[in-house]
């Protein structure tokens, strides 16, 4: 049986630019990431994607649009991860290093796939496209992607 734990993503885009944090500790140590993290209890999807956003890189945003979401199984592990991926177009602030996370401007035809999660490669171009999508992905350990579906959609 498996149980889901629900996430936040989000993506600042700008005309030639995204911004991504060095996530310093925990999962996804090591790896450039949007900003996000587990939903609270008593907080709806969205705001925990503005709080996650604010925490860990010092952002707010007027707008959040609502892009995609992604399930992961990692495999040995019964609870998913269903995670929310926006974007934000427009936003307010500085960006600033948390504790978590060191953000950092890189121009769209530069994204470090190679040190992301190995699925942002397959779902990433759609984002930046404004296209909507749904995917399933699961991992054996945190390298390898073992299986996975990817689909575009009309509504998330
Ligand atoms: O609270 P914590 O930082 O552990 O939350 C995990 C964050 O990482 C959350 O924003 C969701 C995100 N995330 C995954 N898996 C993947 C993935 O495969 N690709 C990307 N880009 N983000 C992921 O949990």
């Amino acid at each position: 049986m498996f149980t889901s734990k629900l996430f936040t993503l989000v993506l600042v885009v700008q005309p030639q630019q995204v911004l991504l944090g060095m996530k310093k500790r925990g999962f996804g140590a090591g790896r450039w990431n949007g900003f996000g993290g587990k939903v609270q209890a008593g907080e709806t999807i969205e705001q925990a994607a503005h709080r996650e956003l604010l925490e860990e890189s010092g952002l707010t945003v007027d707008n959040l649009q609502k892009m995609g979401q992604i399930t992961f199984e990692f495999v040995g592990n019964s609870e998913l991860m269903e995670v929310h991926i926006f974007r934000a177009d427009t936003f307010h602030g500085e960006p600033t290093e948390s504790d978590e996370m060191r953000p950092q401007w890189f121009q769209l035809d530069q994204v470090p796939f190679s040190h992301m999660w190995p699925d942002d490669v397959y779902w990433f171009p759609l984002l930046l496209q404004k296209k909507l999508f749904r995917g399933y992905f699961k991992f054996q350990g945190l390298d390898t992607i073992q299986e996975y579906t990817l689909r575009q959609v009309e509504e998330v």
